[in-house]
Order: structure tokens, then sequence, then C-alpha cells
């Protein structure tokens, strides 16, 4: 969002290096969500958490003031699509949430998300969940030098319609660098061979929020909480990815699975610890 007009920057050897570093340090505060997730904690106790991680590294929280956002992490429950924002709300069994990190270090931004399970998830929401996680994966396999940006939402889109679900179409994916929003837009749904060519050094986000019913959303009072309009559950997940001379490289890739996520207990349809990229 707010990428409209935003020029797409081609980043140097240099800024990538400085990326890299931004984007690992995104990486590990999202994996130190997901090993402290518990059921009854609260989503403020999560942004603390995340917040003072960043500070502690040297880094900003991006979202904290951007636009007016009052809190360091997006904390989105269930039929929460994404912005939500960190409250006394506790964490119950069952619950989905996407915790969403951004931080700015050494004058880059680093973007990264995963809905977690709480608890023993629904299958419902299992199948949400993985469908989402599958879509990230697709949409980056189609990432390369002289592809096409629609590339990517035609085929993240393809399998979650696939799947019986839809793809949101009010918030994409966006280029990230110096600007926490830069050029291209990237959505998460349209047609192949549209849209800007991609090419070396182009960085962005994809970031597929993917529900259950339909892709209508509503913004709460608060002005910022974007939630589905039929109420049904809603997930999502995002890398910072760049485009390099042969294909892809994920910069917030994680160095080990991420917990009550890609590994998670009381799952006996999967075999217990078979690690899930994406
Ligand atoms: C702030 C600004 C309306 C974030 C992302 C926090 C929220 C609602 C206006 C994108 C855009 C995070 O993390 C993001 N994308 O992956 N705005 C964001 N805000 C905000
Ligand atoms: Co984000």
């Amino acid at each position: 969002m707010f990428a409209g007009k935003a020029p797409i920057r081609i980043k140097s050897a240099r800024d990538l290096e400085a990326l890299r570093r931004s984007c690992r340090l995104a990486a590990e505060a999202l994996l130190l969500a997901g090993e402290r997730l518990r059921v009854g904690m609260t989503t403020l106790e999560i942004d603390e958490l995340v917040h003072k991680f960043i500070v502690a590294h040297g880094a900003y929280p991006s979202p904290l003031h951007y636009h007016g956002f009052p809190k360091s992490v997006c904390t989105s429950i269930n039929e929460v699509v994404c912005h939500g924002i960190p409250s006394r709300r506790r964490l119950r069994d069952g619950d989905i949430i996407n915790i969403d990190v951004t931080c700015k270090l050494e004058g880059f931004h680093g973007d990264t998300s995963a809905t977690f399970y709480v608890g023993t998830p629904s299958a419902e929401a299992r199948h949400l969940v993985e469908v989402t996680r599958r879509c990230l994966e697709i949409g980056i396999e189609q990432v390369r030098p002289g592809g096409r940006i629609g590339d990517i939402g035609r085929a993240i889109e393809t399998y979650a319609v696939a799947q019986g679900c839809s793809v949101v179409r009010d918030f994409v994916g966006h280029g990230i660098g110096r600007d926490f929003h830069e050029g291209p837009q990237v959505p998460h749904f349209g047609d192949a061979g549209r849209g800007p060519r991609m090419e070396p050094g182009m960085t962005f986000t994809i970031e597929p929020m993917i529900n259950l019913g339909g892709w209508e959303l509503e913004i709460l009072q608060d002005g910022w909480t974007a939630v589905t309009k039929d109420r049904r559950l809603s997930a999502q997940f995002e890398h910072t990815v760049a485009v390099t001379e042969t294909g892809c490289e994920v910069l917030t890739a994680r160095p080990r699975p991420l917990q009550n996520s890609e590994v998670f207990d009381e799952i006996p349809s999967r075999p217990a610890g078979r690690p899930v990229s994406g």
C-alpha cells in the first residue's frame, strides 16, 4: 500500500548487503515471537518482546508511528486480515495469529510475517494456513529476471482459488529498501505477463493475504484494523525478496524452522518435526 507512484529503485551490491542484515534481523525477531507464543499471552506482550529485540540490535521497528500506527508490530488474529493493533486481547486455544515484523537497520527496511497456531488449530484453520504458506512459496517461485510482476499474482491466485480460498485485493506487496514502501506494487492476483519487468537488484515483498470466505474487507472504527467482511478466517505470510541474475534470493529466509507454525505440537496428520519451508 502507498506505493502507487513510488519509484522502483535498483539496489547496488552494497545496498543488498545492508538489506540482507536488516532482513536477517526481522527474520530473527519473527523466530523469537514464534518461540515465545503461548495461550493466554496478550498481543501487547508480543509487541513489547519484538520491540525490545529490534531496539537491542540497534534497529528501529518500522511500523511504529508510520502513518500514525501506534505500535511496533502488527498482530492480526483470526478474521483480522492485517494491521491488527497489539492490545490486552489474550490469545486463546485455537486462534491463528499473523505477526508482521518490519525493522530498519543501517538505513534499510526488512519486512517479514507469518501466521502462527495458538494451541491446537481447527481443521479449517490448518487448511487456510497451509494454503497461505504455499501461496507465498508459489509466488517466490515466479521471481526471476525477465519475468513480469503479474506472473507472481497469477500463480498465487490460481492456487488459492483451486484450494477453495480467496485472495485479498485491497493490500499488495511493495518495493522495499531505504523506504518502507517503494515501487513496484505486487498484487497477489491478476494476469501473467503484465506489470513491470523484473530485473536484478529489484527488491520487494510478497505477502499474500488469503481468506476462507470472500475477499471483501472492512476497516474497524479504530481506523487501522482490516477484517474480513464475512468475519471468516484470514491468514498471511510475507518475505522480502531480491531479483538476482539467475532467479530469486529470499532475504528474510530463516536459519531454523518457525515454532508454532512450520513446526507445532498435536498434529497427528503430519510427521513431527518435518520442516516446511516458506
Ligand atoms: C502501518 C499504515 C494503515 C504495515 C505494512 C504497519 C497500517 C495501516 C496505515 C504495510 C503498510 C505495518 O508490514 C506491512 N506490510 O507488510 N502499513 C503498515 N503499517 C499502517
Ligand atoms: Co509486513
